[in-house]
C-alpha cells in the first residue's frame, strides 16, 4: 500500500518521541508497535538490523533508523506538509543539526549516568548536565523556539528529554528550574502545543520505570 508508515517504538523513549512528534507536526497517519526492548520483535531485528533499537519508521516498507535521521526524512518526504522543521538557510540548518548532535551527545550521556551511577560520579553527571543545558540555553537565547518564531528541528530533538528530567530531579535530588529556567520555561511554550503534549511520556511514568531500572545501579539520594 502506497504511504504505509510504520513506528516501531517505545512509550517512555525520548527517541521514539521525537518520531512521535515529528509525525504529528505533519498530520501523518501511522500504526505504531510498541517494542519489548527485553525481547525485540522479528521485525525489528529485520528493519534495524545494524543497532536492533527503536525508533525505526518503517515507510512503504523501506526502514529509516536513528530518530534525528527519522525526523529529517519525515521533514523532506512531507515537504508539501507544513510546519517545515529546518530552516531554509544551510548555515541554519546546519547550527541546528550541530546542537541536535550535542544533545545527543552530551545531554543524553549525562542524563543516562544520573540515575545509573551514585555517589561522586552521580555529581559529576549533574554538573555535565547543568553545563551543557546552560550552553543549549545561550543558543536558545530571547526566541520563542529554537527555529526562532517557529517550533522546529532543535526543538523536536530536545523537548523529548523534558519527560525525562522530573526522573532526573528525583534521582539527583535537584532542580532544574533553579538552574537553567529560561530552558525551562521554553519546555512550558513548548507543552501547550497539542503536538507535544499528546507525543511525550507522562514523566512520572518515565520515573517509576528508571527507578525499577535505577535500584540496579544507583538508586535514588536520601
Ligand atoms: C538511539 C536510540 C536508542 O538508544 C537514536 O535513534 O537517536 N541514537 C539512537 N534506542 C534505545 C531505546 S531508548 O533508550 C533502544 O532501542 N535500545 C535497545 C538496545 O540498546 O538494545
Amino acid at each position: 500500500m502506497a504511504n504505509r508508515v510504520i513506528l516501531l517504538d517505545v512509550e517512555c523513549s525520548m527517541f521514539g518521541m521525537r518520531a512521535r512528534l515529528a509525525l504529528a507536526e505533519k498530520g501523518i497517519q501511522y500504526e505504531r508497535k510498541e517494542e519489548n526492548l527485553a525481547d525485540k520483535s522479528p521485525l525489528l531485528l529485520e528493519m534495524n538490523p545494524v543497532h536492533k533499537k527503536i525508533p525505526v519508521l518503517i515507510h512503504d516498507g523501506k526502514p529509516i533508523c536513528e530518530s534525528l535521521v527519522v525526523v529529517q526524512y519525515i521533514d523532506e518526504v512531507w515537504k508539501d506538509k507544513s510546519p517545515a522543521f529546518l530552516p531554509s538557510d544551510p548555515y541554519g540548518r546546519a547550527k541546528a543539526r550541530f546542537w541536535a548532535d550535542f544533545i545527543d551527545k552530551k545531554v543524553y550521556d549525562a542524563g543516562r549516568r544520573i540515575w545509573s551511577t551514585k555517589g561522586e560520579d552521580r555529581e559529576t553527571a549533574k554538573k555535565d548536565m547543568m553545563d551543557a543545558l546552560k550552553l543549549v540555553e545561550v543558543e536558545l537565547g530571547d526566541d520563542t523556539y529554537f527555529g526562532g518564531d517557529n517550533f522546529g528541528f532543535l526543538d523536536i530533538a530536545l523537548i523529548t528529554f523534558c519527560s525525562w528530567f522530573h526522573a532526573y530531579e528525583v534521582f539527583g535530588n535537584f532542580s532544574f528550574e533553579d538552574h537553567c529556567p529560561k530552558l525551562i520555561a521554553w519546555a512550558k511554550r513548548c507543552m501547550e502545543k497539542e503536538s507535544v503534549s499528546k507525543s511525550l511520556a507522562d514523566p512520572n511514568k518515565v520515573c517509576e520505570s528508571l527507578l525499577l531500572l535505577g535500584k540496579n545501579y544507583g538508586g535514588v539520594d536520601q
